[in-house]
């Protein structure tokens, strides 16, 4: 019995032993895990940041560090679900023309919920996921995915895509009209009608349809994430442009630089950026921009009338005397300093003049839904 005893004893201790070795084990191991947490937790955040100050770097920082798989799903998860994320990087990245980019801006629009939503509702949620970038390719690629998912969700609404997507523009438009303070003209119900008739591959929507979307946004604008006053419904109407460029003279053919401003519709440039007084001023209305080859300057676009080519352009100039005369530029030959600054003064100007700078993007779509109207 004493024997026993003894045997149980020394087998409690050993037990005993055992348990401690178990539990130091299993608290080496939360340690570590602990601190392997804290670790990703702070990977994972400096992940965000990077990504808010560019994109792609921090999705490329994410993956190496293991805490995102480089493939679309999962990528468009985490830039749908992830606090912390700035949205114009959001709309930067979705925006890119790279496959992996094309792919996760589709795995991201599927993340969206639309059904039994009308397309305001829609709309607002999808312009909410992130910020619409500025170009017009960009946002032809985004506009058309939301279309597609939404008559996904949604396949009785319309007769196709194209519907769909035309009509989104138009409301987005019509947001800016009712509450851009810019606007002087404001679209009435009656107008929005009319704007979208034949737009149902022929066939006209429904009026109740429209009054409704039209109601929705008279009585709630849109939302837009992170509005610094540069968004697409300020871009529509007032493009807001101002930076250093060289213009040529428009007889003694010398390159000045002069601080250009780009704003309501009209070029105003200036000797210095304090200037109160502009030197020259030329109104954007009737005139075309294209990129222009210089034989001795890169980066050049050019200001020209398309329908009276050999005479001057209106436009005005304050003489070194101080009088303010008439311009006397046939076209006007301006020249950035880099191809991305040309480009993006191209872009802005003609968004200037045509003020509705998807108006080809829409327009060709119009034609082909409004081409498909039964034949009688
Ligand atoms: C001047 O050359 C400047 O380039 C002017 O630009 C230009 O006026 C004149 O064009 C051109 O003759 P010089 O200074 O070498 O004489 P800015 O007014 O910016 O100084 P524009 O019309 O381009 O403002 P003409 O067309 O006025 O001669």
């Amino acid at each position: 019995m004493k024997m026993h005893r003894k045997d149980l004893l020394d087998e409690i201790q050993r037990l005993k032993l055992d348990i401690d070795n178990v539990m130091a084990e299993i608290q080496d191991f939360e340690s570590t895990e602990e601190s392997k947490t804290l670790e990703r937790g702070k990977q994972l955040n400096s992940g965000k940041k990077k990504f808010n100050m560019d994109p792609k770097k921090g999705i490329n920082y994410l993956v190496d560090n293991k805490l995102l798989v480089w493939s679309p799903q999962p990528i468009a998860e985490f830039l749908y679900k992830e606090d912390g994320l700035n949205k114009t990087a959001i709309g930067d990245f979705l925006g890119d023309r790279e496959e992996i980019h094309l792919q996760t801006l589709k795995a991201f629009v599927d993340l969206h919920e639309f059904s039994d939503l009308n397309l305001v509702q829609a709309l607002r949620q999808f312009l909410w996921s992130f910020r619409l970038p500025g170009e017009a390719q960009k946002i032809d690629r985004m506009m058309e995915a939301f279309a597609a998912r939404y008559c996904h969700c949604n396949s009785d609404v319309f007769q196709s895509t194209d519907t769909c997507y035309i009509l989104s523009f138009a409301i987005i438009m019509l947001n800016t009209s009712l509450h851009n303070p810019n606007v002087k003209d404001k679209t009435t119900l009656e107008r929005f009608i009319s704007m979208n008739r034949g737009i149902n591959n022929g066939g006209d929507l429904p009026n109740e349809l429209l009054t409704n979307l039209y109601d929705s946004i008279r009585n709630e604008p849109f939302k837009i994430p992170e509005d610094d006053g540069n968004d697409l419904t300020h871009t529509f109407f007032n493009p807001d442009r101002e930076g250093w460029l060289l213009k040529l003279g428009g007889r003694v053919k010398t390159w000045k630089r002069r601080w250009f401003i780009l704003t309501d519709n009209c070029l105003y440039y200036f000797e210095f950026t304090t200037d109160k007084e502009p030197r020259g001023i030329i109104p954007l209305e009737n005139l075309c921009v294209r990129e222009m080859h210089c034989p001795r300057k890169p980066y050049c676009l050019e200001l020209f009338n398309p329908n009276s080519r050999g005479q001057k352009i209106k436009a005005c100039k304050t003489e070194t005397d101080g009088r303010v005369v008439q311009g006397k530029h046939q076209s006007y030959s301006i020249c950035a300093a880099s191809a991305v600054e040309r480009d993006s003064w191209i872009e802005a100007i003609r968004a200037s003049i045509t003020k509705d700078p998807f108006y080809d993007l829409v327009s060709l779509r119009k034609k082909k839904v409004i081409s498909q109207a039964p034949q009688e």
